[in-house]
């Protein structure tokens, strides 16, 4: 999402029902069953498929609340439900990204390259070993930092937060960093590609890692804003690399209507993305994305998969967004048993491209 965090913080505080809650609902947000069928995907998607290998939500709260820092787990921030991961997997999805903070994984007081919190270090292995050794599904970490540290100074450096946090299972994968902006797309390129070098370095040679551009990472951006450019020289010693993007379908492509621009929208603005993906053979992941609970959304998040698919350029795809803070009535939300995505948009536009 191309909001600013900081500025998110008071819509994010006023969606917190309670921090109790959060613990008491996990008893039962797994009896969630969506209420609308699943159409067949030969009639919302018809012709030659190649299903993600990854796919999945975002599963939001770690991240919660970040001009509070460092916060008190459950009262500022919240580590997502495993009756969630349980929800989201006996349908048949397997991939959740994970946002965090490096300031409250980093503290301030000996910097981005200082000892971990050794609590918010155990809750993040905590979910992430649930996740891939007992669930058998993939996690993504993902620093929620927008390529900035503490007060909105830019970082120089990336790989810290991967290369040294706790690495063994092949199913945890690297999100590079959420949605650099306003900084030059050569600068971003550069420390991504210092990023995947050093995580590399520190012996994680098997996982996927994710880069992400300048511009909120937007597919329909990709090419305007230089990304394109910049990107083709990406380079990973091992081999094993993809292009993560985000993309919104309301007008302006920030995510904060539920109005989708057209029926058409979400192929529409990812068409180019795709032919830069392929033009450079490179593999896409689409790591946000939503629109509203709504036919024309629906009839929109449809044809943004089945173009993804069709294409077979693009290995993965994470709806934004699930978590246990979620406001019920926010406008993308997937959180079972009831948030606003989990009637219509859950069976109509995500589980028939299972
Ligand atoms: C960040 O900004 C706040 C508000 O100006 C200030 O109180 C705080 O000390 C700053 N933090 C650091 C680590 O510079
Ligand atoms: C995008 O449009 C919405 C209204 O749909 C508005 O509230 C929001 O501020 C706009 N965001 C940007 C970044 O232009
Ligand atoms: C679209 C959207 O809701 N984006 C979210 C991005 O992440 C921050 C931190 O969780 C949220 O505050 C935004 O709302």
């Amino acid at each position: 999402m191309r909001s600013c965090l900081f500025t998110l913080s008071s819509f994010v505080i006023l969606s917190i029902i309670s921090p109790v809650l959060g613990v008491t609902l996990a008893t039962t947000s797994s009896a969630a069953t969506p209420t609308a069928t699943v159409p067949p995907v030969a009639s919302v998607c018809p012709g030659t498929r190649t299903k993600f290998k990854f796919f999945g939500v975002n599963e939001s709260g770690a991240e919660f609340n970040g001009a509070t820092i460092p916060g008190l787990v459950n009262t500022n921030f919240v580590w997502p439900r495993t009756t969630s991961i349980d929800f989201f997997m006996s349908k048949g999805f397997n991939t959740f990204r994970i946002p965090f903070l490096m300031e409250r994984l980093n503290p301030p007081a000996t910097g981005m390259t200082g000892p971990f919190d050794q609590n918010y270090l155990n809750s993040l292995k905590s979910i992430v070993n649930y996740i891939t050794t007992t669930k058998g599904g993939f996690a993504v970490i993902d620093p929620h930092n927008y390529m900035r540290y503490i007060n909105g100074t830019v970082i120089s450096n990336v790989a810290h937060p991967h290369g040294n946090v706790y690495w063994p299972p092949q199913s945890i994968y690297a999100d590079v960093m959420n949605e650099p902006h306003d900084i030059a797309v050569q600068s971003v390129f550069n420390l991504n590609q210092a990023a995947i070098n050093g995580i590399r370095a520190s012996g994680a040679t098997s996982q996927l890692i994710l880069v992400e551009g300048t511009s909120w990472t937007g597919a329909w951006t990709w090419v305007s804003s230089g990304n394109g450019a910049a990107f083709s020289a990406i380079k990973d010693p091992n081999n094993n690399v993809a292009v993560q993007m985000h993309q919104y379908l309301d007008s302006n492509g920030s995510g904060t209507s539920a109005t989708c621009a057209s029926a058409t929208v979400g192929a529409d603005r990812l068409a180019s993305a795709t032919a830069w993906l392929k033009a450079n053979n490179l593999k896409g992941f689409l790591g946000e994305f939503a629109g509203g609970a709504n036919d024309q959304c629906i009839a929109a998040l449809q044809g943004a998969l089945c173009a993804m698919q069709q294409s077979g350029v693009w290995i993965g795809a994470t709806w934004w967004g699930a978590g246990p803070w979620w406001n019920a009535n926010y406008i993308f939300n997937i959180e079972p048993p009831s948030g606003v995505a989990v009637a219509q948009v859950l069976p109509q536009a995500l589980l028939p491209f299972v």
